[in-house]
């Protein structure tokens, strides 16, 4: 698959487009040819009903600040509307940082709850969980904090050997919310969230595979034919069927009980947490560029 950016060669989509209901009643292959369009911080292309987005922020570290996020959101509404029939989510070959995460300097500085229902994060992750169509993530690098839910909440994972996934809101003092830890739950283990949320350290691609939070580990010399792959299998079958699938999986993996009292008991938590010197020196720190010292207060 070809990326580097190269001229809209059909007529653009209108990325405002509201976006359509998805596989309705048009033809299944509405796009002809492949075309690709550069946005500020990320790429995208459409090959017939494969479309493919490359995060292309390197001087940033591709962080999930809010403007790349209204670009992955446009890009998203656009294929739905182009009803696409599958999404391959990347960065370009090569990076050593897949995504550093949310945006710090977008966190605000306290007393505020940190990641709120309008989160640029917490909008991907939405847009992501209910875009009808699968998203692979093909992925290489360092992925950090709000990334690793990023890529977690896409439907398959293929990662090459020298991903790493570090889930670090507990390097900065951030009270992480509850539908970003159902994205955890739903990814691995109760053990393993533990551990990645409480030690903050970074677990490689062969072990993510092993305890079956990523599909695949792949050289980084076959990972796009092998995306590519899975793609066309997806595209052979039926797209209303996997669109259902994938929002019943969605449903039932959120269907969790939870009382008015739990809630209320967890958002006071964090309401403490992100009241609390922690969490300023956590920030102060990261643009400081230098190790946190917390004393839990
Ligand atoms: N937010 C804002 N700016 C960032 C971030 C970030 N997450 N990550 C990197 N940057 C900025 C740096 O401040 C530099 O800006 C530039 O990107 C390159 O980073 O000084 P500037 O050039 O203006 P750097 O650190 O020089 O690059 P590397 O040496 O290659 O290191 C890459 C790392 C990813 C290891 C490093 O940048 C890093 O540790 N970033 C923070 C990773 C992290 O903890 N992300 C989680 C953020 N938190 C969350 O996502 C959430 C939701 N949470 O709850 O905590």
């Amino acid at each position: 698959m070809e990326l580097t950016p190269i001229v809209l060669l059909i007529r653009p989509l209108p990325i405002d487009a509201p976006p359509a209901p998805a596989h309705s009643a048009a033809p299944p292959h509405v796009w002809q040819g492949s075309r690709s369009k550069t946005m500020e911080r990320i790429r995208i292309e459409h090959d017939g009903p494969i479309a493919t987005i490359v995060l292309d922020y390197p001087a940033k570290r591709n962080i999930l600040s809010s403007a790349l996020v209204a670009e992955l959101v446009a890009a998203f509404a656009q294929f739905t509307a182009a009803k696409a029939r599958v999404v391959i989510l990347r960065a370009a070959p090569g990076v050593k940082v897949w995504s550093a995460g949310h945006d710090i300097a977008e966190l605000p500085e306290g007393r505020r709850d940190p990641l709120g229902w309008d989160d640029p994060l917490r909008e991907v992750i939405r847009t992501i969980e209910t875009f009808p169509a699968p998203v692979i993530a093909l992925v290489e690098g360092g992925v950090w904090g709000g990334a690793v839910e990023l890529v977690l909440a896409c439907d398959m994972i293929l990662a090459t050997p020298n991903t790493t996934f570090a889930v670090t809101p507990a390097r900065l003092g951030v009270p992480y919310n509850m539908s970003g830890m159902m994205t955890f739950m739903s990814a691995a283990s109760l053990r393993i969230v533990r551990e990645l949320a409480f030690t903050a350290r970074p677990i490689d691609a062969a072990r993510a595979e092993r305890v079956g939070m990523i599909n695949h580990v792949l050289a980084a010399e076959e990972i796009d034919a092998f995306a590519l792959d899975m793609a066309q299998a997806i595209v052979a079958n039926a797209p209303l069927s996997i669109q259902a699938m994938k929002e019943e999986l969605r449903v039932l993996a959120g269907a969790k009980p939870l009382t008015p009292r739990g809630f209320e008991k967890i958002q006071g938590m964090r309401r403490l947490v992100y009241d609390s010197r922690d969490y300023v020196e956590g920030l102060r720190a990261f643009k400081e560029k230098r190790r946190p010292v917390f004393t839990g207060e």
